[in-house]
């Protein structure tokens, strides 16, 4: 069997890219080491910027997110109860709009039935510097396709950035002492708009999937566990950490989803190895404080995208070549911004009575500069792809 381009991975970046280059007409095959409904229960990502919304569109895919997305013009930070709101529309002209990362999974999977292998066992990449091809088992039988190029969109635990030689790959990362419990719960979001929330018990997040449906989640320690937390207890918590009249609106009720997810800085370079290229969450990680992890996947596939289509169109190597520098470039601004947002919403115990009014004072250097909102909103709402 030969493809042009193999891709490992169908999470958003692998299936967007494969639909990119399906609608160009660059041959492709998708390996995915997972069932669809087990990609599909993972709970992860709520916010898209314009940039994504405008992938979607390009990949005509984007219908149901016009038609249900949530098209949100600020958000809301909150310190120790006092809340500001960081109007996006006013200050950069730009929103961003709530569609849950699993609705996007569902859109790009209904795009394109056939070419990904789902439940791809052993999934092994070879002679990434020549002749490349993949291995894999399927049903217990050994399988093999050569291919002109690898796209490594198979996330942080992928077997792509680890096929890569050590000595050819350098790599950055940050471990932050914290990790974020999220809970899925059907009711009507608190607010219209997504509110982020600094107190000194810890950070908290009201953000939503619809009208009916929220998603919340509070700071909790690297040792703790989704057991430890009941729901009662993380209602109780939330309240805590939000302004009062807020913490009173909340509508509890029963959670159908419940996970603990540890937050790290992390980037790879370069992203591209001989014929392979690394792509979302292969190449980098960023704490979802920013919501930038989706939204990163979708400008690197934006720009892998270009670069194949272009040499199969007119051979030209100039995008390949340019790939690495160009995505990476992107990336550190997305995750300085991540980082930022971090240390800005968290408890850091360790930083002090000093560190905490740092953060204060941040915040109200915010309230008081427009400069400073829009340098956040022009961050938040994404930076040019
Ligand atoms: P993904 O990890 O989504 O997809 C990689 C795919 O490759 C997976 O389906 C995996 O099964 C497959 N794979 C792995 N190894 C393989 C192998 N050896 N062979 C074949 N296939 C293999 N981002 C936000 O913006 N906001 C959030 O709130 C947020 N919450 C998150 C919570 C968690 C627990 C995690 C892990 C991430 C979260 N993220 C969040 C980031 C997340 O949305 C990612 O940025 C996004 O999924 C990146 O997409 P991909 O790069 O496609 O990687
Ligand atoms: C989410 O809804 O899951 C979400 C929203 C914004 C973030 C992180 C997560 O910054």
């Amino acid at each position: 069997m030969r493809t042009q381009v193999a891709i490992i991975g169908a999470g958003p970046a692998g299936l967007m890219l494969g639909r990119l280059l399906d609608l160009a007409g660059v041959d492709n095959l998708i390996l995915e080491r997972r069932s669809a409904d087990y990609v599909l229960g993972r709970i992860r990502a709520g916010v898209l910027e314009q940039g994504a919304v405008d992938l979607m569109d390009r990949a005509r895919v984007g219908q149901r997110l016009h038609a249900e997305g949530l098209v949100h013009e600020g958000t809301v930070l909150s310190f120790d109860g006092e809340d500001l709101r960081i109007d996006f529309t006013a200050l950069v002209g730009r929103q961003v709009t709530v569609y849950g990362q699993t609705e996007v999974t569902r859109d790009l999977m209904a795009a394109r039935p056939d070419r990904v292998i789902y439940e791809a066992e052993d999934v092994a990449l070879h002679d990434i510097d020549g002749a490349a091809s993949v291995s894999w088992v399927q049903e217990g039988v050994a399988r093999r396709i050569d291919c002109d190029y690898i796209a490594g969109c198979d996330g942080f635990h992928g077997v792509s950035r680890a096929s890569v030689p050590a000595s050819a790959i350098r790599t950055f990362e940050r471990v932050y002492p914290f990790g974020w419990l999220g809970v899925l719960v059907d009711r009507p979001p608190v607010s219209r708009e997504l509110i982020y929330a600094n107190h000194e018990r810890g950070f908290a997040l009201c953000s939503q999937r619809s009208l009916s449906r929220s998603r919340y989640y509070v700071q909790v320690g690297t040792t703790d566990t989704v057991e430890d937390w009941s729901d009662q207890r993380f209602w109780d918590e939330l309240r805590h950490r939000l302004e009062p009249t807020t913490a009173e609106a909340v509508e509890t009720g029963p959670s159908i989803e419940k996970s603990i997810a540890q937050l790290r800085s992390f980037v790879a370079e370069p992203l591209r190895f001989g014929r392979l290229f690394l792509a979302g969450d292969a190449a980098h990680i960023v704490p979802p404080t920013g919501a930038k992890g989706l939204n990163l996947a979708m400008s690197d596939v934006d720009m892998l995208a270009e670069a194949l289509i272009g040499f199969y169109r007119d051979g030209s190597t100039a995008g390949l070549d340019g790939y690495s520098a160009r995505a990476l470039s992107r990336i550190w601004k997305a995750e300085r911004f991540s980082w930022w947002m971090t240390n800005l919403l968290h408890a850091f115990p360790e930083n002090g009575p000093f560190g905490r009014r740092m953060q204060r004072a941040e915040f109200d250097y915010l309230a008081g500069s427009r400069v400073a909102r829009q340098s956040l909103a022009e961050n938040y709402t994404g930076l040019p792809h």
